[in-house]
């Protein structure tokens, strides 16, 4: 795969460094943080370029100094973005911290909807963008990260349609019903659908995704795929992993320390375990916020040494919390009422030999990290809302002796695929303070048995098979849109129709009408042609040489209505019925109708079951339309009902049609390409042209002779030879027939 992709370019808000300044001299550090540390390995894998924020105010530098931080960050391969003091205030303090991780974590009530905000964040995104098109090149592969940046992959789309862009959301993607209250929910959506690849971390955030996407802007979805007219997006969970290699390694060497080499924080440990046999320590590790439950874990600690008394001045909870975001209000509340907790519990059950809770507000080198994580045979993980949560992977990675026990809020999309921690409800304290119990007392067989199965899980689906398999998904769409790409009707192919148009002598246009001429409607009713659409076609069949058929699956009603007394031929009913130009509608086909009546039920069972739906009964088919229903109830009705017809239809001779929004029955046999051919059998045709948008036109397109131009609207793999993305454009390419 590696030689595919010639250069990975990587976006996200940070870079994986920060840039210190002293005395106009640069120091470039590594960032941590699930992200920075995840995609480093992957960074190093290809030949890459990295583009963010360098965490510096863009004021804070002179000209000179941007020069050198410039220097100094290309050689780890990495691009700054110059954001101002204000501009991050509103971007990523405001719009992306104060409105979109709030509500996206379901924090409804600690959501801001600020018009300033939202402006800068596009500008933001803009800025992004236009580094980007300074710099990208032709065979680059482009992975976008994050909720900082969700217009991005739009941006990026529009202006490089080739090459491939992947987007990987580290956060939730909540409910659309929380979703929807955000006043740009489309503009996000509408942004985040330019990459080829959409990637979460679970598929319930897919799902949610896939949701939002069908209510707001009304895409055909077909499993995961979303049929955007002009090209497609993938949805797909990739649950990210650890970098487990290193922190099983770590923990190994971290057995092997000798006394002197121990650090402070370790030697503290072990002074506090010798102190009397049974000590144990439950660790617990995350930013300082909100959305990481620290208050119920505290609450839920202490309503376990009043449960359990018997474990008083024998566990301690050691709780690390990385200061974070600490510009916004709700992260300084959070840090006042988790001090205070704290405090108040210490106060309350401390005695001279043991303190319940051991709280550590900083960062820490890895190594400590590693000590911590080694020497705790719990961790108590309780977050109210987690994208993922990567601690609860590396604890488990670094637990070599067969000992350890997890505790994970079931709301982490870790605990989708760590089944063997003991899962708990973040809000339920008994809950917690009897998981705790548990843990403690936990044979030491089971322990091992658990430990095993989600170790072996974590070694197999690590941080580079999560990134690989990203990878490999990302240029499979690739590739997918490329084929499709193939298929757009260039210039150069317009001109050759329309040459041999203007040489030939006997013409004929096959032409769809519902999603080809004319747009789709809530009610089929009202899809009446309007005046430019009939100038059009008037036109067209007035030139003597020309044949029109207009060939669809609707009644003979409208149509006669509509066309009766236009130069047109007319095919009803995907075939059943043809009106040649100026006669009476005859039956192509012969056909009894006794089988509506055992269909009819059914369908019926559907409409009341299925509001917004109705039944079409045509003279030899019958259509359940759900256009206006529900769009997710429509579309897993439509899935149920087709289910339920096929073993109803098994001996009847019946077929089912799935049309756009539509499900038709008929009878066996009959379909556009066949009447289509019995038409072409009448005369010779030295042009024949179809248009058509669904899979019925499908039927169409298969029987007609190589040398048509067959045009599909739309996206969906198709027989036809070239695709157009609207109804528009068939009738532009019409238009320029007639002209
Ligand atoms: P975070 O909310 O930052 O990430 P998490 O997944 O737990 O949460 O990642 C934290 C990372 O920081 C871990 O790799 C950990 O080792 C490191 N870390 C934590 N405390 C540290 C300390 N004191 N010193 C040094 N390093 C420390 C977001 C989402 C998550 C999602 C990740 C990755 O909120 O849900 O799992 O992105 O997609």
């Amino acid at each position: 795969m590696g030689s595919i992709v010639k250069r990975l370019v990587i976006v996200s808000n940070r870079l994986p460094v920060g840039i210190e300044i002293e005395d106009n001299k640069i120091d470039v550090k590594p960032n941590v943080g699930g992200l920075a540390t995840g995609m480093r390995s992957v960074s190093q894998k290809y030949d890459s370029l990295w583009i963010g924020w360098s965490g510096m105010h863009a004021e804070d530098l002179s000209l000179e100094m941007r020069k050198k931080t410039d220097e100094a960050l290309r050689k780890e391969k990495c691009l700054p973005v110059y954001i101002g003091k204000e501009e991050i205030d509103k971007y990523y303090y405001g719009f992306s911290n104060r409105t979109i991780w709030p509500l996206f974590h379901y924090f409804t009530q600690y959501t801001e909807y600020y018009q300033e905000f939202w402006e800068t964040y596009v500008d933001i995104n803009k800025r992004f963008a236009g580094i980007l098109k300074e710099h990208l090149r032709k065979d680059d592969v482009l992975w976008i990260h994050d909720y900082h940046l969700l217009l991005l992959p739009r941006m990026i789309k529009e202006e490089f349609p080739a090459i491939p862009v992947g987007f990987f959301l580290h956060i939730p993607f909540p409910s659309y019903e929380v979703f929807r209250i955000l006043p740009w929910r489309k503009e996000i959506i509408e942004g985040m659908l330019g990459a080829d690849l959409l990637g979460f971390h679970t598929f319930d955030y897919e799902r949610h995704f896939l949701s939002s996407v069908r209510r707001l802007l009304g895409y055909d979805i077909e499993f995961n795929r979303i049929n955007l007219r002009t090209r497609m997006s993938i949805v797909d969970a990739f649950p990210m992993g650890i970098d487990y290699g290193k922190f099983h390694q770590s923990a190994l060497e971290h057995r092997q320390k000798s006394g002197k080499d121990r650090l402070d924080i370790q030697k503290d440990i072990e002074n506090f375990l010798s102190m009397s046999p049974g000590r144990k320590l439950i660790l617990s590790i995350d930013r300082l916020d909100y959305s990481k439950g620290i208050p119920n874990r505290l609450h839920a600690f202490e309503h376990f040494l009043n449960k359990y008394p018997q474990y008083l001045e024998k566990v301690t909870l050691v709780m690390l919390a990385v200061p974070s975001r600490d510009q916004v209000e709700q992260y300084q509340l959070i840090k006042k009422e988790v001090d205070e907790l704290v405090g108040r519990i210490n106060g309350a059950y401390a005695t001279i030999n043991w303190t319940p809770v051991w709280y550590f507000y900083r960062s820490l080198p890895f190594e400590e990290l590693i000590d911590l994580y080694s020497s705790s045979e719990i961790a108590l993980i309780t977050p109210v809302r987690d994208g993922m949560n990567l601690v609860a992977k590396e604890f488990i990675a670094t637990k070599t002796e067969g000992r350890g026990v997890l505790i994970l809020s079931e709301m982490a999309g870790a605990a989708k695929e760590m089944g063997e921690a003991i899962l708990i409800n973040p809000n339920n304290m008994d809950e917690i303070a009897d998981a705790i119990h548990h843990a403690l007392e936990m044979p030491a067989e089971e322990q091992k048995q658990r430990l095993e199965v989600l170790k072996e899980r974590l070694q197999r689906y690590d941080i580079d098979k999560w990134a690989g398999d990203f990878m490999d998904s990302l240029l499979e769409v690739a590739d997918q849109q490329q084929k499709y790409l193939a298929k757009r009707l260039t210039s150069k192919w317009e001109k050759r129709m329309f040459e041999r148009y203007a040489k030939a002598n006997r013409r004929i246009f096959f032409l769809d009408y519902d999603g080809t001429l004319v747009g789709f409607r809530k009610d089929p009713k009202h899809s009446r042609p309007d005046d430019e659409l009939m100038d059009i076609l008037t036109r067209l069949a007035d030139d003597k040489n020309n044949r029109l058929v207009l060939i669809s699956g609707r009644d003979r009603d409208s149509f006669t209505r509509w066309f009766g007394d236009k130069p047109f031929d007319l095919i009803a009913e995907h075939g059943v019925w043809l009106r040649m130009q100026g006669k009476d509608w005859e039956l192509f086909e012969q056909m009894g109708t006794h089988w509506k009546e055992i269909i009819r039920p059914a369908l019926q069972f559907y409409v009341d079951r299925t509001p917004g739906t109705f039944i079409e009964d045509k003279n030899y088919s019958m259509v359940w339309h759900y256009r206006k229903a529900d769009p997710e109830l429509g579309a897993m009705r439509a899935l149920e009902l087709k289910y339920e017809l096929t073993s109803l239809l098994a001996n009847l001779d019946l077929e089912i049609l799935e049309g756009n929004k539509v499900i038709e029955v008929k009878k066996m046999g009959i379909n556009k390409g066949k009447a289509a051919a019995r038409i072409l059998q009448q005369d010779r045709y030295d042009f024949i042209f179809g248009a058509g948008d669904d899979w019925t036109d499908e039927y169409l397109f298969e029987d007609m002779p190589a040398e048509a131009f067959t045009i599909k609207v739309g996206m969906i793999n198709t027989r036809a030879s070239y695709i157009v993305n609207s109804h528009e454009a068939v009738r532009e390419l019409l238009r320029k027939f007639v002209s």
